[in-house]
């Protein structure tokens, strides 16, 4: 543990596991090459779509995190690669009225996220974990991570980024979760944002 105690790094109430759980509402969908897109739309300019070839094309990245998932569980050290959202930001411009992203995946989840969280040094859309491919129920071919977020924000087999002046509750958001989801402030359930400030 690199000297780090694993307190000091694991939010409260959650437990550390060093399996991997699989944490997805429905199957995952199936994965078709020839068909599979990656968009970048709403208050952006230009909106862009890549096809599979073209979007792993762009640079790649390698980051090292840790993943709390609101049922209690968290994994440390995860190896992550793939584009990183700052490197894929440089090919765009946002409207000066963008504050939040809506991220859309295949099988109709959803997820929001304000703008200053989304584009974090450490946000990365990957398509590797711990050096193998990700898994089918891990989101292959393509999964937003977000540590420093409980992991339902992390969404699984993502095609589309929605970037908009208004923020809209995603799958989870509008089930009960907390919409920012902060581990180490324990967001986990919505009643706890009339508390907020
Ligand atoms: N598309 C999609 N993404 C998703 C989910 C899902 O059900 N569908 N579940 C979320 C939840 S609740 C968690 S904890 C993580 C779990 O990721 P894992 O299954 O790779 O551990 O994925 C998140 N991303
Ligand atoms: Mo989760």
């Amino acid at each position: 543990m690199s000297g780090v105690k694993p307190v000091d790094r694991l939010p409260p109430g959650q437990t550390l596991t060093d399996k991997f759980p699989v944490l997805s509402y429905g199957p995952a969908p199936r994965f078709d090459r020839a068909k599979w897109d990656f968009r970048v739309v709403g208050m952006v300019e230009p909106q862009l779509r890549f096809n599979y070839q073209e979007f792993h094309a762009l640079p790649q990245s390698r980051q090292v995190s840790d993943f709390h998932c609101v049922t209690t569980w968290s994994r440390f050290d995860n190896v992550w690669e793939g584009l990183k959202v700052r490197d894929l930001m440089k090919l765009v411009t946002l409207a000066p009225e963008a504050r939040f992203v809506i991220v859309h995946c295949d099988g109709g989840y959803t997820t929001n996220l304000p703008l200053d969280e989304f584009l974090g040094d450490d946000v990365i859309l990957a398509h590797r974990h711990d050096g193998r491919d990700l898994e089918p129920d891990h989101g292959w071919p393509l999964r937003l991570v977000v540590p420093k977020l409980y992991a339902w924000k992390s969404a699984k087999w993502v095609r589309a980024l929605e970037f908009s002046d208004r923020d809209r509750r995603g799958f989870w958001e509008v089930r009960g979760y907390h919409n920012h989801a902060d581990p180490w402030r324990e967001e986990r359930y919505s009643f706890q944002e009339e508390s907020d400030d």
